[in-house]
C-alpha cells in the first residue's frame, strides 16, 4: 500500500472519529496528571513552581503547551510589567487540585512584602477561567506595581498578528516598543537586593509602555496553531515586550491588581484555539552525523499518543544522478508508551552500502544523512578548534576577519568581601587568605576558560577541564595543531597552526591559571566571578565587561584617574577564597598528572604544578583529618584495596562507580584488570537495564538542568569498558550516546552538537553570542529538559534556557573525550 493510500484511510478514520466523538472532547478536562488537556492543548497550573536555581527560569507558573510547544508560562502574581530573571518570583505556599469541580488553586507568597495571593483555574468547555483571589489588599508598598502576569515564547508569536478590542497589530521581531523611567525607590526589590542595571547615577529605572491595553486579546490570529483568546471584563489587560529590558524577555499580559480590595479581584478567560483533531507530526530520531556501514542503525520514532502506528518505514537512497530508490523496507516495531508519546523502531541495520539516504514514514521524510566508513572523523574538530579556545579567558581571541573577544580581566581579581551571590557563590566573613576584602590578589589574570555562556572562571570546571584534557592527551595523544597561541602576547587566533599540539596549550592554559590561584591565595578559590549583578549577564566582548582600571574607592562612580589608570566604577571581579580542602585534593591530583604531562614542554609550569600539588595534598588532608570528613574517600579506598587484593571492597560498587577504575588501568599491573572483569560484567547489565528504561538506550535525567553530563559521562564509560573490555562490552554499544547526541532522541530529531559533520545541527544555542540567536561552533547543548509532569523539550529557536541550551567548559570537554574515545574505537 503506498502512503497516499494510507493517508486516505487515516483521513476516513479520523471522520469516523470524530463523528462519533461526544462534544464533551472538545472541553478542557483535567487529567489524571493535574493539567488540563484536550487535543492540541494542555495547560499546566504550577506543575513546575518558581524553585530552580537561577530565580525567575521562565519556566513555572501556568503555562500552556499549544500543539506540542510550551509557548506560554510565567502565569502567576507578578511585581513588575515585564519581570527579568532577577526580579522577585513567588513562593508557592499551597496546591490543590479540586476534581470535582474541575480546579486548580494555587497560593503564593512573596516574604520580602509580606504579600500572599491566591489564583483558581478553571475549566469552562473549552476555555479556562483563571481567577485571582486576594484576603488582604495589596501592601501599600506594591500598590499599582504587583499584578497577575502571563508571558509568550516571542519566537512564536513575533510577526504573528495580534488584535486587541478590535484593533489589529503584529508582534515586533525586535524590541522596539517605548520606555519611560521611574525613581528607583518605586521598584519592586530584586533578588537579594541585587541590581540588574546601572543607572549611570540617574537613580532611575527604566519601565517598559504597553504596547496596547484593552479587554479583549487574540493572539496569532494568523497561525491557528498558536491563537489564544483572552477576555477580562473586570481588568484592564496590558501587552508589554519583555526583550526591552532584556534579550531573554518575554511577551508579558497583565493586569495589575486593584488598591484596597479583597476577594475575586481579576477574573479572566482564556481559550486557547485547537485545531480539530489535531495529531503531532511524527519524530522520526536518528543520527544526522550519519551511520558507519557495520554499524547498528535504528531509527526512533516518536508518535502521539492518537497516532496509530504504521506497519513499515522505508529507507531511501539519493544516487548520484539525483534520482531516488528504494534501499530497504522493513517492519516497524512497537516500542510502547514513555511519558506523553508513544515510540516504534525502525530497524535498518542491514544496509551497508555507502551512500545518502533517507528515512520515510508515512508521509513524513528525513533530511538526507551519509553511511560511510568516515562519519565519525570530524565529530571533536570543531570543539577543539573552534568552542575551546575561544573559550580562553585572559586573552584576545580571534579567528580569520573576526574577533571573539579582546584580553578580558586587565584590572585582575580582588579579594571577595563577605557575600552571598547571585551565581551561587558564598564568601564567608573570613577570608581564609593574606588579602583584606577589596584588596586586590596579584597574579590571577592568568589562563583559565570560561565557565560557559558567563564569563567566570569555576575552579571546579576548570579543575575538570584540564583533567578532560590530560585523559584524552594520555589515551589517544592526539597532534592536532589548528590554534595559534601565545602566552606571551595574550594572543589566540584560531585555524592558524603554531607547531604545538592544541590540547597542550589547552592544559597549559588551564593550568596558569589554577597554578597561580595555588600560589596566590595558598588554595584554590571556588570561583572568580562578577562583583556586580549588572556585569554578571553580560552578552558581548568579553573583554567591555569590565573597564580594564583598578577600583578606587576614592574616585567617584565613573570617574577615571588622572594617570586613567583606576576609576571610581566598582566593576572588579572578584575573587572567593573559602577554603575547601576537597577542592584542593582533587586540583592536587590534577596538578600531578599535568607535572606529568607538560614536562618537556613548559617544565617550569610542571614544576610550579608539581610543588604546589604536594604542598595542597598535605595541607588538605591534615585540614580533612582534623575536619573528619572523607567518608566517600573511605569507600573508594575500600573498594581500592578489594581490587589490588587487600581489602574487602566488592564489584558492585566498582560497577556503579567504573570510571575511575578504568582509568587506573594503564597504571596498574594484569591482575588489577582481571580483577576488574565482575564489575565490568555487572556494568554490561547496566548497559541493557536502559533498553527497558526508554525507547533510547541511554540515560535520561528528569532534573531541571538537562542531563547531557549524565548521558557523556555514560558515553566515556562505555567506550572505555569496550576499549579494555571488549569481550564483554560489544563495540554496538558504543553508538548508543552518539545515536541520542546527534538526533536519535524525543522532541525533534537535530543533533545536540553543533558540529561538523552533521546535516542538521540545532541552530541556536546559549553562549555568550546567544543574543544573536546563534551559536559557537562545537558546542554541546545540555539537550533534552523535562518539564513536569510529561513533556520534554528543546527549543531551537530561543536559545535562553541554560537548562537546555547552554554548553559548559567541563561538558564540552568532557565530549572531546568521548568524542576521541569513539573514534579510536570506530577507527581502530
Ligand atoms: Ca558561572
Ligand atoms: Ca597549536
Ligand atoms: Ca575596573
Amino acid at each position: 500500500m503506498n502512503s497516499e493510500k494510507w493517508e486516505m484511510k487515516k483521513i476516513v478514520v479520523l471522520f469516523s472519529v470524530l463523528l462519533a466523538m461526544p462534544a464533551m472532547s472538545q472541553d478542557l478536562q483535567l487529567n489524571d496528571l493535574e493539567y488540563f488537556e484536550r487535543q492540541g492543548v494542555n495547560v499546566l497550573v504550577f506543575s513546575n513552581s518558581f524553585n530552580g536555581g537561577f530565580n525567575d527560569e521562565k519556566n513555572s507558573g501556568i503555562e500552556i503547551i499549544h500543539h506540542g510547544v510550551r509557548t506560554v508560562q510565567g502565569g502567576a502574581v507578578r511585581l513588575n510589567n515585564t519581570p527579568e530573571q532577577w526580579d522577585l518570583v513567588p513562593k508557592m505556599t499551597n496546591r490543590q487540585v479540586d476534581r470535582e469541580n474541575g480546579s486548580i488553586e494555587v497560593a503564593m507568597r512573596y516574604d520580602d512584602y509580606d504579600f500572599d495571593s491566591r489564583v483558581v483555574v478553571t475549566a469552562k468547555g473549552p476555555a479556562v477561567e483563571i481567577a485571582v483571589y486576594l484576603d488582604k489588599p495589596v501592601p501599600e508598598k506594591l500598590a499599582g506595581e504587583a499584578g497577575f502576569n502571563i508571558e509568550f515564547l516571542p519566537s512564536q508569536y513575533w510577526l504573528k498578528t495580534f488584535l486587541m478590542d478590535g484593533r489589529l497589530n503584529r508582534f515586533p521581531r525586535y524590541a522596539t516598543s517605548q520606555t519611560i523611567t521611574r525613581p528607583n525607590s518605586e521598584k519592586p526589590r530584586q533578588f537579594k537586593g541585587f541590581k540588574t542595571y546601572d543607572d549611570r547615577g540617574t537613580d532611575r529605572f527604566v519601565d517598559p509602555l504597553p504596547l496596547e491595553t484593552g479587554h479583549q486579546l487574540i493572539v496569532a490570529t494568523d497561525d491557528p496553531s498558536r491563537m489564544i483568546k483572552i477576555t477580562s471584563n473586570d481588568a484592564e489587560l496590558k501587552l508589554f515586550d519583555g526583550r526591552m529590558l532584556a534579550q531573554n524577555g518575554w511577551f508579558v499580559l497583565r493586569s495589575v491588581l486593584p488598591k484596597g480590595k479583597t476577594g475575586k479581584v481579576i477574573t479572566w478567560t482564556v481559550e486557547p484555539h485547537a485545531i480539530p483533531n489535531w495529531i503531532r507530526e511524527p519524530n522520526i530520531g536518528f543520527s544526522q552525523i550519519g551511520y558507519i556501514p557495520e554499524q547498528p542503525k535504528v531509527a526512533v520514532i516518536e508518535l502521539d499518543k492518537k497516532d496509530k502506528p504504521l506497519a513499515t518505514a522505508t529507507l531511501m537512497r539519493i544516487k548520484t544522478d539525483g534520482t531516488t530508490e528504494q534501499a530497504f523496507k522493513g517492519a516497524v516495531k512497537e516500542w510502547g508508551p514513555y511519558f506523553k508519546y508513544n515510540y516504534v523502531k525502525f530497524d535498518f541495520s542491514s544496509v551497508k552500502e555507502p551512500g545518502v539516504y533517507f528515512i520515510q514514514y508515512g508521509d513524513t521524510k528525513t533530511n538526507d544523512f551519509l553511511i560511510d566508513a568516515h562519519v565519525y572523523d570530524k565529530i571533536t574538530d570543531a570543539t577543539t578548534d573552534v568552542w575551546v579556545p575561544i573559550h580562553m579567558n585572559h586573552m584576545y581571541v580571534t579567528e580569520g576577519y573576526r574577533t571573539w573577544h579582546g584580553e578580558p580581566f586587565k584590572e585582575g581579581y580582588l579579594q571577595a568581601p563577605e557575600s552571598d551571590h547571585f551565581d551561587l557563590h558564598r564568601q564567608g566573613p573570613n577570608t581564609e587568605t593574606n588579602y583584606k576584602p577589596l584588596e586586590l590578589i596579584p597574579g590571577l589574570n592568568v589562563g583559565g576558560f570560561f565557565d560557559a555562556g558567563d564569563f567566570d572562571i569555576e575552579t571546579g570546571s576548570n579543575i575538570n577541564v584540564v583533567q578532560n584534557f590530560i585523559r584524552t592527551w594520555e589515551l589517544f595523544k592526539p597532534q592536532r595543531d589548528e590554534t595559534f597561541v601565545s602566552q606571551k602576547q595574550r594572543y589566540v587566533e584560531l585555524h592558524r597552526p603554531d607547531g604545538v599540539p592544541d590540547v597542550l596549550q589547552f592544559i597549559e592554559h588551564g593550568m596558569l591559571n589554577l597554578v597561580a590561584q595555588a600560589e596566590q591565595i595558598g588554595h584554590m578559590a571556588s570561583t572568580l566571578s562578577n562583583s556586580i549583578l549588572d556585569n554578571y549577564h553580560h552578552l558581548g566582548d568579553a573583554a567591555s565587561i569590565t573597564d580594564g582600571l583598578h577600583y578606587d574607592p576614592s574616585l567617584k562612580p565613573y570617574e577615571v584617574s588622572a594617570d586613567g589608570k583606576r576609576s571610581g566604577t566598582p566593576d572588579d571581579m572578584w575573587a572567593f577564597t573559602n577554603r575547601n580542602p576537597s577542592l584542593d585534593l582533587q586540583a592536587a591530583g590534577v596538578f600531578t598528572s599535568a607535572a606529568r604531562v607538560l614536562k618537556g614542554y613548559n617544565d617550569d609550569l610542571a614544576e610550579r604544578a608539581q610543588k604546589q600539588a604536594d604542598r595542597l595534598r598535605s595541607e588538605a588532608q591534615q585540614l580533612q583529618s582534623q575536619r573528619r570528613r572523607g567518608r566517600r574517600n573511605a569507600q573508594a579506598e575500600a573498594d581500592n584495596d578489594w581490587l589490588t587484593g587487600t581489602g574487602d571492597g566488592n564489584y558492585r560498587n566498582v560497577a556503579r562507580n567504573l570510571q575511575p577504575y578504568l582509568d587506573s588501568i594503564p597504571m596498574k599491573d594484569a591482575a588489577y584488570k582481571e580483577k576488574l572483569r565482575p564489575a565490568v560484567q555487572q556494568y554490561a547489565e547496566y548497559i541493557k537495564s536502559f533498553d527497558t528504561q526508554n525507547p533510547y538506550g541511554v540515560p535520561i535525567g528528569l532534573g531541571n538542568w538537562a542531563g547531557v553530563n549524565a548521558v557523556l559521562n555514560f558515553g566515556i564509560t562505555v567506550n572505555y569498558a569496550h576499549i579494555y573490555f571488549p569481550d564483554i562490552i560489544s563495540k554496538d554499544e558504543v553508538y548508543r550516546v552518539a545515536n541520542w547526541l546527534y538526533g536519535c532522541h524525543p522532541y525533534h530529531n537535530y543533533s545536540f552538537v553543533a558540529v561538523v559533520g552533521a546535516t542538521r545541527p540545532k541552530q541556536v544555542f546559549y553562549g555568550n553570542n546567544r543574543a544573536d540567536f546563534s551559536f559557537i561552533p562545537g558546542n554541546v547543548a545540555p539537550g533534552l529538559l523535562f518539564r513536569k509532569p510529561d513533556h520534554f523539550e528543546n527549543y531551537d529557536d530561543w536559545p535562553f534556557l541554560w537548562g537546555q541550551n547552554e554548553g559548559t567548559i567541563a561538558g564540552n570537554t568532557q565530549y572531546i573525550i568521548f568524542g576521541s574515545a569513539l573514534k579510536d574505537i570506530v577507527n581502530n
